[in-house]
């Protein structure tokens, strides 16, 4: 493992100053670059050609020198790959056929989710060998980009999968939970095996960290928190190291709110994702200073820049200077951000002094 790359240092438990920098969404539609080869081709081909996914994932590391390439990909590839056909609709986002009932479960071919991300780890195979080959990648240095594969967690993948898609208040996922839990319980039981699994196979393919996305984690009451947000990981880290001993895991339980102790307790991740709602002055006294923090940074400031933006960037990193800690926004880069203010925010984080 190459211990010199600023990211898996953090996620060893070092802190380092400045800290290491990605952002969550760097490939999108804030790159000039990213809208020209959306032209060419719908989301899912860009996500299963290799040739696109690749391009797609290195773009934001060449223009800014990130410490970290995510693997341009989606987390809803893996119910695609079970069978759901998905479609992403421009000004709508995601669309599947949701699953209501045990019919629409069963008709899942979980069976075949081998074949069908085999595209996916080709990229990651790719994207490996080039991240760790003696040439630099536009502004990143030669060996110095960590790459992440990921998945979305069981609970927000499943919202997804029982609504068809985005949703204002998940009202079909809370009918199911508390009409037919039985019927929720086997979608999460099934999305932790698979989930799992394909995490093992994007560490094989060459994943170097995995980050788990739990957008949703945040709407669930503590008792349901526990049930299908604390359980499930607590499952697939387990299983990750069972295979990959001591495996870097990155968590992302965005909304979590106060909820985030007790995830940041029993996970037993390296570091955890903190949106930009978490009071890092509330939560930091009160969590183990071995695990690392990630994020935080409101996108809205980024989308503004300036002053501002240079200085809440520059609280958050005094502020968690005592423990692991990477660089991040509190959620994806917003579509209309300017370029110039992600150069601003990299210089100004890289330039940070005593
Ligand atoms: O062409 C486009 O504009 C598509 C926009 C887009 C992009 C760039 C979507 C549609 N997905 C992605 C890529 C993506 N998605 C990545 C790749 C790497 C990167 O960060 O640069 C990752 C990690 C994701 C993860 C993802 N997809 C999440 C978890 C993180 C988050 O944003 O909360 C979720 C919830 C999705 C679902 C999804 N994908 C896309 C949309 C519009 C949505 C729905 C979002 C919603 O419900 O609000």
């Amino acid at each position: 493992m190459q211990v010199s790359k600023k990211i898996l240092q953090v996620l060893n438990g070092q802190k380092i100053w400045p800290p290491p920098i990605w952002l969550m969404r760097q490939a999108g539609r804030f790159l000039p670059e990213f809208r020209e080869l959306r032209q060419q081709a719908d989301f899912l081909t860009r996500c299963l050609t290799p040739d696109l996914a690749v391009e797609i994932t290195l773009q934001p590391i060449r223009r800014f020198g990130f410490d970290a390439a995510i693997l341009f990909s989606d987390i809803l590839i893996l119910p695609w790959a079970m069978g759901q056909n998905l479609e992403f609709i421009e000004g709508k986002g995601p669309v599947l056929p949701p699953i209501r009932n045990e019919e629409g479960l069963k008709q899942l071919t979980p069976e075949n989710i081998q074949q069908k991300i085999e595209p996916v780890l080709t990229s990651v195979r790719i994207l490996n060998k080039l991240i760790n080959s003696e040439q630099s990648i536009g502004l990143a240095k030669a060996k110095s980009v960590s790459l992440i594969g990921f998945a979305g967690s069981p609970f927000t993948v499943a919202c997804y999968m029982v609504e068809g898609g985005s949703s204002r208040d998940f009202s079909n996922v809370f009918k199911m939970i508390y009409q037919n839990p039985a019927l929720f319980q086997k979608i999460i039981d099934l999305l932790v095996t698979t989930t799992a699994d394909y995490l093992c196979q994007q560490i094989e393919a060459g994943a170097e960290v995995i980050m788990l996305f739990d957008s949703w984690a945040g709407i669930l009451s503590p008792n349901l928190f526990r049930q299908f947000v604390l359980l499930p990981t607590q499952e697939i880290v387990r299983r990750i190291r069972e295979q990959f001993h001591d495996f870097p895991i990155i968590g992302f339980p965005r909304l979590a709110g106060t909820k985030i102790f007790s995830y940041a307790k029993e996970t037993n991740l390296n570091v955890i994702g903190l949106d930009q709602t978490e009071d890092i002055s509330v939560i930091d006294s009160s969590i183990d200073n071995n695990i690392g923090f990630q994020g935080n940074l409101d996108p809205f400031y980024l989308l503004n820049g300036g002053n501002y933006m240079a200085q809440n960037a520059a609280s958050i990193c005094q502020k968690l200077r005592h423990r692991p800690h990477i660089f991040n926004l509190g959620h994806g880069v917003l579509p209309t951000t300017p370029v110039e203010h992600v150069y601003e925010l990299v210089e100004h984080v890289r330039n940070l002094k005593d």
